[in-house]
């Protein structure tokens, strides 16, 4: 098949943002092209996030995409918070007047968004890299890649960058008119897969003097887990022993609680750092997901980010095809940075005061464990938490 010359809205990018927006868009009657520069196989295994918001997850539904989330995924209620030989449950619900989360794994919700676009959407390529994208500033843009060794171009009227942190769609926004934002960690995650129960029927976020550690899951028979380690790690140095030794010491709140330890099937250790590309609009060039900012994964934000983001941006783009107005595309930007700025103190807030930096004094460790012992002790401060995790809700 030949590819388009012309569409409405080019899609760069086949993550969950990018898909979910050619889905949403398809739904709507818009005109899109998905240009992705990998094979499928590797999008579908990319390892990545594992929770999603209530608000996510009412998208997913309205997206028609969820059949296999509502019958898979698995709803929590709360996470526990470990700290100083402490236990503290915090209770989503009760705190938030009825929302939730859910564990169900980003690969699982990109292979039934792939799999709804090829069924049912546009035009969706794969190994098709985007090199440049010109014209954001005139009436019509053009999209620059590769598709089976041609040289192509495809026109469009609004190409949106939902081509992740290394992406180049921004980079047809003029130096002038962008400004970034950014802060790195001292501390990199070491995250692993394993063919063994999950240790606990909820998420366990450990302050320890050994530094950070997460319990997570995927399903009922696999865990996942991560850990601080040092910036640079190599994950050959952490033989399979060590790692689970010390997510049990880590992990462990009191004598007689156990990790489940089985096979390790995925190992790999994830930087960390936060940051925000301002505006994430130019002319008709728009940016969505980690195009446009990234966070931490502390606090499980990235994936819902792209998602609410491109919730916006498909009731925009709704909007301009059914009634001409350009109105909420102009707001574009600015609804979803109010979002997003709140996203990004929130991962800093939980990554600052759960991981212990290198040659932390004693007195910032001292300020954590009062911070921690405030969200056990007070249902406001608790509530702060419960709110910001489970998501607030998508405007306007
Ligand atoms: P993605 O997923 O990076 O997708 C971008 C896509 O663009 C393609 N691409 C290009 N295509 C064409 N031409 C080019 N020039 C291109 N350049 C790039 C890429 O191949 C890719 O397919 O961005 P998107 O869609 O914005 O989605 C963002 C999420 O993937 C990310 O924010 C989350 O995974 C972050 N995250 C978490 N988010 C949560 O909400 N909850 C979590 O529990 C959570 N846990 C995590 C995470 C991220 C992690 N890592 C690996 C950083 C846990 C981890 C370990
Ligand atoms: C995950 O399950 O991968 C996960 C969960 C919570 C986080 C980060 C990652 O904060």
């Amino acid at each position: 098949m030949t590819p388009p010359r012309h569409t409405q809205v080019a899609v760069v990018g086949a993550g969950p943002a990018g898909l979910l927006l050619a889905r949403l868009l398809h739904l709507s009657g818009i005109d899109c092209v998905v240009l992705e520069s990998r094979d499928r196989t590797y999008v579908e295994q990319r390892q990545r996030a594992g929770i999603l918001e209530q608000s996510t997850v009412d998208t997913l539904r309205r997206a028609g995409a969820a059949s296999r989330l509502d019958r898979e995924g698995l709803p929590h209620d709360g996470i526990e918070l470990r700290f100083a030989g402490r236990r503290h449950r915090i209770d989503f619900p009760a705190l938030t007047g009825g929302r939730r989360v859910w564990v169900h794994a980003q690969t699982e919700v990109v292979k039934d968004l792939i799999a709804l676009q090829l069924k049912e959407g546009g035009p969706l390529l794969f190994e098709a890299p985007v090199r440049s994208v010109t014209g954001a500033d005139t009436d019509r843009c053009t999209v620059h890649y590769t598709h089976e060794g041609r040289e192509r171009t495809l026109t469009c009227d609004y190409v949106v960058g939902c081509d992740g942190y290394h992406g180049v769609v921004r980079h047809a926004v003029p130096e002038h008119a962008r400004s970034v934002h950014e802060r790195g960690y001292p501390y990199s995650w070491l995250g692993i897969l394993a063919q063994a129960p999950p240790c606990y029927d909820e998420l366990i976020y450990a302050h320890s003097e050994r530094g950070f550690a997460l319990a997570s899951m995927r399903s009922p028979a696999v865990s996942r887990l991560y850990l601080q380690v040092p910036n640079g790690t190599d994950p050959a140095t952490w033989p399979d022993e060590r790692i689970w030794d010390e997510l049990e010491a880590r992990l462990g709140a009191d004598g007689d609680w156990r990790l489940n330890r089985g096979p390790i099937t995925q190992k790999s250790v994830l930087p960390m750092r936060s940051s925000v590309t301002e505006p994430l609009r130019y002319g008709r060039v728009l940016l969505a997901g980690d195009a446009a900012h990234i966070v931490p994964p502390t606090g499980a934000k990235g994936l819902n980010l792209a998602a609410s983001d491109v919730t916006v941006l498909a009731r925009a783009f709704a909007q301009l095809h059914e009634t001409g107005s350009t109105e909420l595309l102009d707001g574009y930007s600015d609804t979803c940075l109010r979002r997003v700025w709140r996203a990004e103190h929130f991962s800093y807030f939980m990554t600052t005061t759960l991981h212990t930096a290198p040659g932390q004094s004693s007195f910032d460790t001292r300020l954590q464990l009062s911070q921690l012992d405030r969200i056990a002790t007070s249902r406001h401060a608790a509530a702060e938490l419960a709110e910001n995790y489970t998501g607030l809700p998508t405007g306007p």
